[in-house]
């Protein structure tokens, strides 16, 4: 077996793995309940503005009567906690410019928050 044969195609998995942007996802964090509240959170600051881009929506749900809802452009109302399961959850999803809205579903009038994506 000749191991010059395998040395294309190491340099074309180089090229490949090379060409793919190191742009890994931002990091957020959220909670909801136990009380009334949902939180989220960058660094320690409260989220009120994001540049487009991946983040990882990292949610402690401490609560089974609330759920973590997303809602904006190219995301519709998606749940990153359920009402039952409490426990930390992640999702990573892709934000545009517009505004976003996350709440709890069964209590959107009184847990409703909203940040601007630009
Ligand atoms: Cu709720």
């Amino acid at each position: 077996m000749n191991k010059l044969r395998f040395i294309p195609l190491l340099v074309a998995g180089a090229l490949a793995l090379s060409a793919v942007p190191a742009s890994a996802a931002t990091m957020l964090d959220g909670t909801v309940g136990p009380g009334f509240t949902m939180t989220l959170t960058k660094g320690g600051q409260k989220v009120t503005s994001l540049k487009a881009g991946s983040y990882t929506f990292k949610i402690a749900d401490k609560s089974a009567i609330h759920n973590y809802v997303l809602n904006g452009p190219g995301i519709k109302n998606k749940e990153i906690t359920g009402l039952a399961p409490m426990g930390t959850k992640s999702a990573t999803v892709t934000l545009k410019k517009g505004t976003y809205t996350y709440y709890c579903s069964p209590h959107t009038s009184s847990m409703k928050y909203t940040f601007t994506v630009s």
